[in-house]
């Protein structure tokens, strides 16, 4: 499986290996961060604690990955033919080693992704001996663990692999697990909601990765094809401390295999404060919907229903984020999309009336820290428009772009031989100890 992607990323990561060596050896004991009592408490929000090197989040101007914001990614990365937005192979590459991929090395990603587009009997009688109402990002997560019997990390590992082998190992099997992600998302898809009739993989083989999974979910056509491209490379990594991308490089520290990490991250992307938001904003714009009788409602009809869900307790989904203050550039990215592609439909313009509305009213309640829009706030009325309507299964396309992020990182973690993450707990009493002599030295 040896491509030019894997001989760039060793010479590259060895350079790096040798830079974070030499600054552990000069700097290794200067203070980069500190800790208050609210961080430790408060979900270690803007701890400056680990380090990831595929994307960064700046709270005012938002992702970037590799120092690409997503308008340069929809600039310079290479597209399929007669498009305009990234192909996500392109986004893996650019991850992984930092640069922008010609569109032959895109295309060479394409081709090792899906030589591996098959998933192994035993994965599908797992799947198939699951309730059919399972939720779909469950059935991702036991997918995903079905496969681990093909783990060559794991296999290497018990023959004895050593460490300097670690990321070779990992880099293998993340070419097969990305491979068959799509396959598995089809899969799900298609046994949830369409009787399990399933669809074959394209007979072209050099289509790319997201419009052959359109294919296999059962969606032809060019916009749709777009759409997939986009919505795979804007969601495949937000950083590092997010829960999908901490969890996996976490349980990756143990020197679990790729699979296990993934589902970790998959199991942290299934929660609605994280990727399962944008199921929850679809639910929830059907229910504003259809509680106010169907069409698009006014603007007060709106305002009234955000009051009453805050009032019951309730976060508005798809709005506030953990690091970003600003709109979500992803959301503009979608945003864009939908004004080019599919100006009048119903929902986009509620989605649209909501961003006029929302912001305002939770600076009003005067709770939330970011009153914008994030990612989820757009994703489902994109896909509902071409007829995705299961809004149930949105999360898991967000893990299949997700799983090329955590796992570009997870591939540098083993190649820079990052250790065992084991962050020290305390107590509440220690906390009290602590400020105590803080406040009194002795
Ligand atoms: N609606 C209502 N209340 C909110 C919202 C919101 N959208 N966002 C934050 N708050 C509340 C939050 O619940 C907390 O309340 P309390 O003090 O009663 O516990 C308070 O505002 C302070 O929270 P923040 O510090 O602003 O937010 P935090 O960093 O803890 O959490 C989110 C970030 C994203 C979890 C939070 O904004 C949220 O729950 N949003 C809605 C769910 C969502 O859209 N999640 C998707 C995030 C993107 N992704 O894909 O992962
Ligand atoms: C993400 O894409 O992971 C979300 O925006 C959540 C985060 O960054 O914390």
């Amino acid at each position: 499986m040896s491509t030019s992607l894997k001989a760039s990323f060793a010479s590259k990561s060895a350079n790096l290996k040798k830079d974070v060596e030499g600054l552990l050896a000069a700097h290794g004991n200067t203070t980069i961060a500190e800790v208050t009592v609210s961080q430790a408490y408060g979900g270690m929000r803007d701890i400056k604690c680990m380090v990831t090197e595929t994307s960064s989040v700046d709270p005012q101007e938002g992702i970037r990955y590799r120092g690409m914001t997503i308008p340069e990614l929809q600039a310079k990365l290479p597209k399929a033919p007669g498009g305009s937005q990234p192909l996500p192979e392109a986004v893996f590459w650019l991850l992984l080693t930092g640069d922008v991929p010609t569109v032959g090395q895109a295309a060479e990603v394409t081709a090792a992704w899906r030589a591996n587009e098959v998933l192994p009997d035993h994965v599908r009688s797992t799947l198939d001996s699951l309730p059919v109402e399972t939720h779909p990002m469950t059935q991702l997560s036991i997918g995903i663990l079905a496969m681990q019997t093909d783990s060559i990390f794991a296999h290497r590992y018990r023959e004895g692999m050593p460490k300097a082998a670690h990321w070779d190992a990992m880099y293998d099997d993340v070419v097969l697990l990305l491979g068959r992600m799509p396959v598995l998302a089809a899969y799900i898809y298609r046994r949830t909601y369409k009787g399990g009739r399933h669809i074959a993989p394209a007979a072209d083989a050099s289509l790319d990765w997201s419009a052959n999974l359109a294919h296999m979910l059962g969606f032809e056509g060019e916009e749709f094809r777009e759409l997939l491209r986009l919505y795979l490379s804007i969601h495949a990594d937000h950083e590092g401390g997010n829960v999908s991308a901490h969890a996996t490089h976490l349980v990756g520290s143990a020197l679990s295999d790729p699979y296990l990490s993934l589902a970790a991250g998959m199991n942290g992307l299934a929660g609605p404060l994280h990727g399962l938001a944008n199921q929850e904003v679809m639910r929830w714009l059907v229910g504003v919907k259809a509680k106010l009788g169907g069409g698009v409602p006014t603007k007060q009809q709106l305002e009234t229903f955000v009051w009453n869900t805050l009032n019951s307790g309730q976060v508005i989904p798809g709005y506030g984020h953990g690091v970003l203050r600003v709109t979500d550039p992803r959301y503009l990215a979608q945003r864009e999309f939908a004004m080019r592609y599919l100006p009048d439909d119903e929902n986009f313009q509620i989605v649209k009336m909501l961003y006029e509305v929302v912001p305002d009213i939770l600076m009003k309640q005067g709770k939330a820290k970011d009153p914008w829009p994030n990612v989820d706030a757009h994703s489902g009325v994109l896909l509902v428009h071409y007829g995705l309507n299961e809004y149930d299964f949105y999360t898991v396309l967000f893990g299949v772009s997700r799983a090329m992020g955590v796992l570009a990182s997870l591939i540098l973690d083993r190649a820079l031989g990052i250790p065992l993450e084991r962050p020290k707990s305390v107590t509440t009493d220690w906390v009290k100890k602590k400020v105590a002599s803080v406040l009194a030295p002795s």
